[in-house]
């Protein structure tokens, strides 16, 4: 095991502690060839973690990447740099977002380069986290998200998967099916390298190739007859995922149970898996007829996993639960504290407004907006309005207050997705377009596609536990680089 549990004593809770090692490592990507790229431990993607809730969760990171090159794209915070610093997000979980834990606005530096020439060690950085009893039971996620640098690093492979285990886990139908983590990454690769991200075009310019738990199209089996739990991770940083199981009508059925770490009342049955950038779904996949499918998503250029169906049938055939452990339950409008405060948030580009490497605005309006640098000019242009500034607080969010929040989309380029991400509290999914989810969905990541302005999303949200200051932003990662990000600071 990777992770170590540590006896530290009657009343303490158990330590999980490992060591995350970064630094650019030669791997080899089956289905695709040999790869230099920044990694976890040396594998893309990084270790999955199993926790519980009461466990705490004790990462160090050694930052062996070589030194930062001095700032480069001719921009401010709001352009690409310090692509060899990072830090450490806990997507999805409910964790505090401050001091050594789950806080984003920490830097984790390498060497200087000074300090490497005079032989000075690799720093280490520690990340401690106290996952809450009775926190949610499902899957979540890890990766950077140090501004600036998100990006190029996620899509080099920097992603891994928490496992928080718990009371779903003990259904029996649940637990007889086996557990397998479905990893999705997303990486941009030119001649088994990240390019380095200089220019707005660089997302377009190179290819995605996508990988499963860190294979090009790898293949999973099971028998006829046999239920498996998927736990299927959008680790991706462009592109949303539509997932299906082709090759005809005896393909194995999927049933979802949990989104985003939370488990569902009941199973549900789906056609498509619908993943925004950042999303997990677990389902129970239940093969039928022997044969070879595969799961597929349209604009990928291959499958992203064959499955084969196909030995002994299992007998008699393995069952679906027909009731979960609700992760978390429901918020309704009547829970709102302040009805006439409903916070918006729109997603908007500008294209082509600014000079240099990186022309395209990315800016969060509405409700706390960062301010025009001058309101009186020409806001299409302006260099500061709605784009993240870390010194402005755009939302502040008080403990034990529900909020009703409506997001849209300006976006008319179908290219720009704009899954919006809030940090530190789920956010339930209650309307699509103003109609009616039923049941409401908790989220932690909610997409919003491009090519159709207007959509809207509105959830509902209660802020507890946990004071701090940290983000909420679009998870098209090279967008949050780029600004389209806001500060919030959850208050007693
Ligand atoms: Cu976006």
């Amino acid at each position: 095991m990777w992770l170590s549990g540590q006896a530290t004593g009657s009343t303490a809770p158990p330590v999980l502690a490992g060591t995350l090692d970064v630094r650019f490592t030669d791997i080899d990507v089956p289905g695709y060839g040999p790869v230099r790229t920044r990694t976890y431990n040396g594998s893309v993607p990084g270790p999955t973690l199993r926790v519980r809730g009461g466990h705490q969760l004790r990462l160090t990171q050694v930052n062996g990447l070589p030194p930062n090159a001095p700032s480069s794209g001719g921009g401010g915070h709001n352009t690409p740099h310090h692509a060899n610093s990072f830090n450490l997000h806990t997507h999805g979980l409910h964790v505090s977002p401050s001091g050594d834990a789950d806080n984003v606005l920490r830097e984790f530096a390498p060497r200087t380069a000074e300090e490497a020439a005079a032989g000075v060690a690799e720093p280490q950085y520690v990340t401690s986290i106290q996952v809450p009893h009775g926190h949610p039971a499902g899957t979540y996620w890890y990766h950077p998200h140090l501004h600036g640098s998100t990006a190029e690093q996620i899509v080099g492979g920097m992603a891994g998967v928490i496992v928080v285990e718990g009371d779903v886990d003990e259904v029996p139908e649940i637990q007889a099916a086996a557990d397998i983590v479905v990893c999705i990454n997303e990486l941009k690769l030119k001649d088994g390298r990240v390019p380095a991200f200089t220019s707005g075009g660089w997302t377009a310019g190179v290819p995605s190739t996508f990988t499963v738990n860190g294979t090009v199209n790898p293949t999973l089996r099971l028998r006829p007859g046999e239920v498996q739990r998927w736990r299927l991770v959008a680790a991706t940083g462009f592109t949303a995922l539509s997932l299906s199981l082709a090759g005809g009508d005896g393909a194995p059925t999927v049933h979802q149970i949990a989104q985003d770490g939370i488990t569902f009342p009941r199973p549900v049955a789906l056609d498509r898996v619908e993943l925004a950038m950042g999303n997990r779904a677990d389902v129970l996949v239940r093969a039928g007829v022997p044969g070879t499918y595969e799961l597929r998503a349209p604009g990928l250029p291959g499958p992203l996993m064959t499955v084969e169906v196909a030995g002994d049938p299992v007998v008699p055939p393995m069952a679906l639960p027909a009731v979960l452990p609700a992760g978390r339950p429901f918020l309704d409008e009547r829970d709102i504290t302040d009805p006439d405060a409903d916070r918006e948030v729109i997603l908007h580009a500008d294209a082509g407004v600014f000079a240099g490497a990186f022309p395209n605005a990315f800016r969060m309006l509405g409700t706390g907006a960062t301010p025009a640098a001058d309101p009186g000019a020409d806001l299409t242009r302006d260099p500061a309005y709605g784009l993240f500034d870390p010194s402005f607080t755009n939302h502040t969010l008080r403990l034990g207050t529900v909020e009703r929040w409506n997001v849209r989309t300006d976006e008319s380029l179908p290219a720009h997705g704009h899954p919006f991400h809030l940090h530190t509290n789920p956010i339930l999914l209650t309307h699509r377009n103003g109609v009616r989810l039923d049941p409401p969905v908790w989220h932690d990541t909610i997409g919003l596609t491009g090519g159709t302005p207007g959509d809207r999303v509105t959830f509902l949200v209660r802020y507890d536990d946990f004071t701090g200051r940290t983000i909420a932003h679009c998870h098209q990662l090279h967008h949050e680089d780029l600004g389209m990000m806001q500060s919030v600071e959850y208050v007693e």
